[in-house]
């Protein structure tokens, strides 16, 4: 892999791993709330799903006790069925949709004691339970402890989770999680979603509303557009008067697609959920079982929606059964959950480290862009559209691990470190020039740069 100096890298700011450490950790406890840690101090002042689960695992190099206080207070809100939300709100008040826009405090599924929003985002929390134990591992036998008498605790919530997706949200028809909003794949506005996107039309009883998104950026232009956010609202009006039931709101969002990547994250979660109950000797009958099958399931349904020649993972339009063929980092989503035969599993790798994904010859650090810099939807500043996403090298580089290709790991991780060693804490940043974009001191990127610090 090669990487360019130019300029712009030279003007970057190089932190050393002990300083970038320190103040990894800084970030962490400055958003700290307590009980939770915020996404990022001023964009997103709320605990959102999966980042907490990222948060966890970097929250266990400083202490194991309060990466277990982050999982409690996320499975703290999970609903009575089984589904944890996307957002558990703060008291702040400078995000839109705040908890009055979802209006879930009426849905009796809805814990009382919380507020949260009404869907989901991808099911990375057992895989963070798995990587927490591991650290507390290496650590100290009373950190083992926690950390095992707390997989114990999470063990049940973190099943029912799984079966929730497994029951409400896996297509009969192609086995691929359902996302019934952009916002469940966490990849709000990337271009996987356009087409889908045009069915959605807002009518004209969409509430008026004001964003606040744009203030908490340096240029609006980072985020999504108007035109975006105005079908954002619109799913957000047909699922809050579908009551939030999973039976109706698959069938009554505009937006119903089969999301590889969260199908992906959802094989690896099963299977570190059951290695789990292994480990800890669990007594549950029949539900390793469950989560083998579901593993299994998820794995094939990847495989089922991959182009036998490329290798690349395509998502499924569940409205009209159309498969996307928008190739995004979405694409490389059988590499996470082994879902490829070698052969094609080689393509894919090769591809994804290749002069068009994370070894294009002009980038900053080689890592996987959210879209090809040779694509020609390609923006380099805007969000899910072609910057890169630390926590998403992250999981690529945590997969390369898992799956025994240590010397593709270590380079992941020295490029991810090179990314964010300028100590801002980006949320996501210009492939080229390494500038970071969107939010600073986002807490995700804090917590993935102490796992790199500390990991293989
Ligand atoms: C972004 O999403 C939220 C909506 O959920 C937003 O833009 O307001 C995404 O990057 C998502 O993946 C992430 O979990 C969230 C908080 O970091 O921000």
């Amino acid at each position: 892999m090669t990487t360019s100096t130019n300029t712009a890298d030279m003007r970057l700011p190089r932190l050393s791993p002990t300083t970038l450490a320190d103040r990894a950790a800084t970030v962490l406890r400055d958003n700290d709330t307590g009980a939770l840690v915020t996404a990022s101090p001023k964009l997103y002042p709320h605990m959102w799903s999966w980042d907490a689960a990222f948060i966890a695992i970097g929250l266990a190099y400083l202490d194991v006790r309060r990466a277990v206080t982050e999982l409690d207070t996320l499975l703290s809100a999970q609903w009575s069925d089984g589904m944890i939300p996307h957002i558990v709100f703060t008291e702040a008040t400078g995000y839109f949709p705040g908890p009055d826009r979802w209006g879930t405090d009426a849905v009796p599924q809805c814990p009382p004691h919380v507020r949260t929003s009404g869907i989901c985002q991808p099911p990375v929390h057992a895989i963070a339970l798995r990587r927490i134990v591991d650290t507390a591992r290496r650590a100290s036998q009373a950190d083992v402890e926690l950390a095992e008498t707390f997989a114990t605790r999470a063990w049940r919530p973190l099943y029912r989770w799984h079966r929730w997706l497994a029951r409400h949200r896996m297509s009969e028809s192609c086995g691929l999680i359902t996302i019934v909003h952009g916002w469940e794949s966490g990849m709000d506005n990337s271009p996987r979603w356009d087409s889908p996107y045009a069915h959605v039309r807002p009518g004209p009883d969409l509430p008026p509303y004001v964003r606040l998104d744009t203030l908490g950026v340096e240029d609006p232009d980072e985020r999504p557009s108007d035109d975006e956010y105005d079908r954002y609202l619109w799913i957000i009006e047909q699922l809050r008067r579908a009551d939030y039931a999973p039976e109706a709101v698959v069938t009554n969002s505009d937006f119903r697609v089969g999301d590889v990547f969260t199908t992906a994250l959802f094989a690896m979660a099963c299977d570190d959920l059951a290695d789990l109950a292994h480990e800890s000797s669990l007594e549950v009958p029949g539900k390793v079982a469950d989560l083998r099958a579901w593993a299994a399931r998820a794995r094939e349904a990847v495989a089922h929606n991959t182009d036998p020649d490329t290798g690349f993972a395509y998502d499924r339009d569940l409205r009209n059964g159309d498969t996307s063929k928008t190739t995004t980092i979405a694409a490389f989503s059988p590499l996470l959950c082994s879902a490829l035969p070698d052969r094609l599993e080689r393509r894919l790798l090769e591809e994804l480290t290749g002069p068009g994904w994370a070894g294009h010859p002009e980038l900053h650090a080689a890592v996987v862009p959210s879209v090809s810099p040779n694509d020609p939807g390609f923006d380099a500043r805007r969000y899910w559209r072609g910057p890169q996403w630390p926590v998403m090298a992250w999981l690529f580089s945590f997969a390369f691990h898992r799956r025994g290709w240590a010397e593709l790991a270590r380079q992941w991780r020295d490029q991810g470190l090179r990314l964010v060693s300028d100590g801002s804490f980006g949320e996501y940043y210009e492939p080229f020039t390494g500038e970071p974009l969107g939010s600073t001191q986002q807490s995700w990127t804090a917590a993935v740069t102490l796992d790199w610090l500390h990991s293989w």
